[in-house]
């Protein structure tokens, strides 16, 4: 039976990032993707201005109404951007309808990078976003968000045992494993680490450093393990495969950075994500 994932977040209608990079993905991963669109912009909020916000919070009682009259069950909610602190409720209710022992959550709890959130959040929207990652089976954090969400100054300069703790003080919030993505102790390599808090194994997976920042990342790195992870893959395995494919798309943006500043040229990669997960 084909899997069944539903991802909530927003569609920032140009930009590629959030939903407009978690369906693609996941379908090429051969996993059928659900959406539930928190809110529609006209772009992404990471340097553009003067974009749209048109808030969906209303309608995600009703959907997840009708989705439970139908009876429908998915293998992993995984959820991306929220909008705003009332919505984070709403999301945390469909948990409660649509988690079961049969299947996990994955809350990417996008709001912050470079020591900064992003525009629009505050300390009520990081609280409320740190309730939610304690519902969580799986939270992927890049170091910003980890630091807003622990309460620990931001830093740039750590080291392997730096991040043990960061990840176990993750994994005392209540997921059972923190995953941060964008760990770097040099500039020679970038990754990702893991915790699995059940059996206390940490994972480590790094590939070579590239020093730009690229938008739309995270939310690559974050389908595509969710969409690993739904496949049956080890937590090893997963973070290998997001970290590989989010340095592709990394390497295949950076000719065309000037004018792909707002986002990550996924798209051509997407054959070698399919390979990665035979
Ligand atoms: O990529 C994370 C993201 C998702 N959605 C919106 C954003 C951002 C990051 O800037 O602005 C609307």
């Amino acid at each position: 039976m084909i899997k069944k994932v539903v991802t909530i977040q927003d569609i920032s209608c140009f930009g590629k990032c959030s939903l407009t990079a978690a369906l693609p993905i996941i379908s090429a991963m051969g996993i059928e993707t659900a959406v539930i669109p928190t809110a529609v912009l006209s772009t992404h909020t990471g340097g553009f201005t003067g974009y749209t916000f048109r808030d969906l919070t209303n309608d995600i009682p009703d959907i997840s109404a009708h989705w439970k009259k139908l009876g429908l069950r998915f293998d992993a909610l995984y959820t991306g951007y929220l909008g705003s602190k009332e919505q984070i409720k709403i999301v945390s209710d469909f948990f409660d309808d649509f988690g079961s022992a049969d299947n996990f959550i994955v809350v990417d709890p996008a709001m912050a990078d470079g020591g900064r959130l992003y525009a629009g959040f505050n300390n009520d929207f990081v609280s409320e976003m740190t309730k939610l990652c304690g519902k969580a089976d799986f939270i992927i954090p890049n170091m910003t968000e980890a630091s807003f969400i622990l309460g620990i100054p931001y830093t740039e300069e750590y080291d392997e045992s730096y991040v043990r703790d960061v990840l176990f003080k993750l994994s005392k919030l209540g997921c059972r494993t923190p995953v941060l993505t964008g760990i770097h102790y040099d500039n020679q390599r970038q990754g990702a680490a893991a915790y699995d808090s059940k059996t206390g194994e940490y994972f480590f997976a790094f590939n070579k450093n590239i020093s730009r920042t690229v938008h739309g990342t995270g939310d690559i790195f974050a389908s595509v393990f969710t969409g690993a992870v739904t496949l049956g893959k080890s937590i090893r395995e997963a973070l290998e495969i997001s970290v590989s494919f989010t340095v592709d798309c990394i390497v295949e943006t950076l000719p065309f950075i000037d004018e792909m500043w707002y986002g990550t040229c996924f798209e051509p990669c997407l054959g070698k994500l399919i390979d990665y997960i035979k």
